[in-house]
């Protein structure tokens, strides 16, 4: 009873509106536009992510989630190296999270053999892979001019949740309205990545939603554990050549 009357205390009410109003001003901090920029080359931001989608393995005998939020980036990003070697200095920069720190580096997960206990270990695991790999890749791209970088963007009210019961969607809306990120703030970090003069020649690092350098957790760095996902996901999605000998340098 007493609980229930905490829980319609009036005073909620303006401390919910202080609280939104302070973080609504402490993330306004960062202007995009006062960064300075001088672009050259080329830059891929290789983004996308789903937390609502079912632990299900395709017909190609892939975990979709795995697949949607980290397979598919590791393809596309090997497709396009090529282009970016040639238009270097460029930069690859992958959108991870903060929640990669309760990840997984379980590469069964990649063909559903295994899977994670639920949707949040999976989506966790899934932003666990996205440093991994960047660091891997910032490995393997070195001398070549083209950096890599992932960042979390922090919690920014999108359409994640699209996958989600109407009454999930409903309180991740209400919460998104009054706590977090806006899109555009959420695209921040992502911004100062991928243009920012100060992040020139940075490559195989991680940022925070508050575009500061930030460790990311110790799994994450583990450059035997990265090299394990790469393989097996080159096997996975068929890539061959080891990603070792530019195929450019071998045309040239
Ligand atoms: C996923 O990550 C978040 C943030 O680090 C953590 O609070 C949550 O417990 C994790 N979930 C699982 C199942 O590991
Ligand atoms: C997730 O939601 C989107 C948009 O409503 C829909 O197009 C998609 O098919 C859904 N995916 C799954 C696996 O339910
Ligand atoms: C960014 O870095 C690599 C892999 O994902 C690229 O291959 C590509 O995989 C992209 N996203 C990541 C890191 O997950």
């Amino acid at each position: 009873m007493e609980l229930l009357a905490l829980c319609w205390h009036p005073l909620w009410v303006p401390c919910t509106l202080v609280l939104s109003v302070v973080l609504w001003a402490r993330r306004a901090a960062w202007r995009p536009a006062a960064c300075p920029v001088d672009l050259r080359g080329k830059t891929a931001v290789v983004t996308g992510a789903n937390s609502g989608l079912p632990l299900t393995v395709t017909p190609e005998g892939l975990s979709l989630i795995f697949a949607t939020n980290y397979l598919g980036h590791f393809l596309l990003t090997n497709l396009l190296l090529d282009a970016m070697k040639a238009s270097a200095p460029s930069r690859i920069v992958n959108v991870s999270s903060f929640r990669h720190q309760a990840g997984e580096a379980n590469v069964q997960f990649l063909s559903g053999k295994e899977q994670p206990k639920n949707f949040n270990k999976a989506y966790n695991s899934t932003k666990l892979m996205n440093v991994l790999f960047t660091v891997e890749l910032a490995r393997r791209l070195q001398g070549t001019g083209v950096t890599v970088n992932a960042l979390s963007p922090g919690m920014v009210h999108t359409e994640i949740m699209q996958n989600f019961s109407w009454w999930v969607r409903l309180l991740f809306h209400l919460v998104g309205i009054l706590f977090l990120k806006s899109p555009t703030q959420g695209s921040f970090s992502t911004t100062y990545c991928a243009v920012s003069e100060e992040v020139e020649g940075i490559s195989g690092k991680y940022f925070d939603s508050d575009c500061r350098l930030a460790l990311p957790s110790p799994l994450a760095r583990d450059p035997a554990v990265g090299r394990k996902l790469w393989e097996a996901s080159e096997k996975l999605v068929g890539l061959h050549d080891g990603g070792r000998e530019p195929a450019s340098r071998k045309v040239a």
